[in-house]
């Protein structure tokens, strides 16, 4: 049985791999993707999106534009770490798949109302504005999402300032109201996702497979590195959104813990923090509808990475 998905991203290196390792992996089923501006404007993310998904042939899926900036804040651009277009480094093909003209948000919605209940999991790689509006606009979506599984946060680091994530700090008040709705909700953050370092054994492993998408993604890698080292002191670059694709293909690559999160909207310092209260033995699943991502299987998680390239050939 394949899991179902919508993702929700803003293309973006690791949004592109993220891509790839649902389209190339038996075991997920990607109904469609959506966009938000984040890493770069809403028109770039979703150019990006369209054009990754031609480059995996895979353009039986649809693509629907969301949220331009973030509810009440200013959108902020991450051009430090994914370059002017949102994907630098790399020749993009043009997609042949038009846009689709639904909105974003209402494509959430209808999906997790028309598909059978608790079948359909959302994954947000990007700042949480869709997914909020959306549950806002229909709120019986929590009660047939199977769940929500998103790559934002940390409960010890930060990287867009010393304590918040980029995705979320971009837009906390969604972010505030993903974590506050009691559907479950895995916060795949910086905390795991800094585990999932693209080391050059790793590249080397994905140059292998030969093929024109493997030297892509290599040349995705090149530039994220060089953006990592120069503006976050990284020697090898983490690939932070396909970490929600692999806890889907196989929980065993990401360990969890449950613990209750919220999302700091007015400290001076902290705005954007995700706050995770790890005191205390775990809490049970009736107790607490939140887990953090705390250990990634490296090695299993970028063999899945290098089977989905295989495969998507
Ligand atoms: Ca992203």
């Amino acid at each position: 049985m394949s899991t179902k998905i919508i993702l929700d991203c803003d293309p973006g290196h690791d949004d592109a791999v993220a891509i790839l390792l649902a389209v190339g992996n038996p075991n997920i089923d990607l109904l469609g993707v959506t966009t938000v501006g984040g890493n770069q404007s809403l028109d770039k993310v979703t150019y990006n999106a369209r054009a990754v998904l031609e480059k995996a042939h895979a353009t039986d899926v649809p693509v629907y534009r969301g949220a331009n900036r973030p509810i009440l804040r200013d959108a902020q651009a991450a051009a430090t770490i994914h370059g002017e277009t949102g994907l630098d480094g790399v020749e993009l093909p043009a997609p042949s798949r038009p846009l689709e003209d639904k909105s974003a948000v209402q494509f959430i919605i209808d999906t997790l109302m028309s598909e059978e209940p608790g079948t359909v999991t959302l994954v947000p790689t990007g700042p949480l504005t869709n997914i909020a509006m959306a549950v806002r606009m229909e709120p019986r979506i929590v009660e047939r999402v199977k769940e929500v599984v998103l790559m934002g946060g940390g409960y010890h680091v930060g990287n867009w300032s010393s304590v918040a994530e980029f995705n979320i700090m971009v837009d906390p008040e969604a972010a505030h109201i993903v974590f506050n709705e009691p559907w479950k909700v895995t916060m795949v953050g910086l905390d795991l996702t800094h585990q999932a370092l693209c080391t050059p054994a790793v590249q080397k492993q994905i140059e292998s497979v030969g093929s024109d998408l493997a030297m892509f993604v290599s040349g995705l890698m090149d530039f994220f590195r060089k953006a990592y080292s120069e503006n976050q002191d990284f020697v090898d670059p983490p690939v932070h959104d396909p970490c929600t694709i692999a806890y889907l293909i196989d929980p065993s690559i990401v360990q969890t813990r449950r613990c209750p999160v919220d999302v700091e909207l007015a400290g001076t310092l902290t705005v954007g923090m995700t706050v995770a209260d790890l005191r205390g033995p775990e809490p049970s699943e009736d107790e607490c509808h939140t887990q953090v991502a705390t250990k990634l299987d490296f090695d299993k998680f970028w063999d899945l990475v290098e089977d989905a390239i295989k495969r998507i050939g």
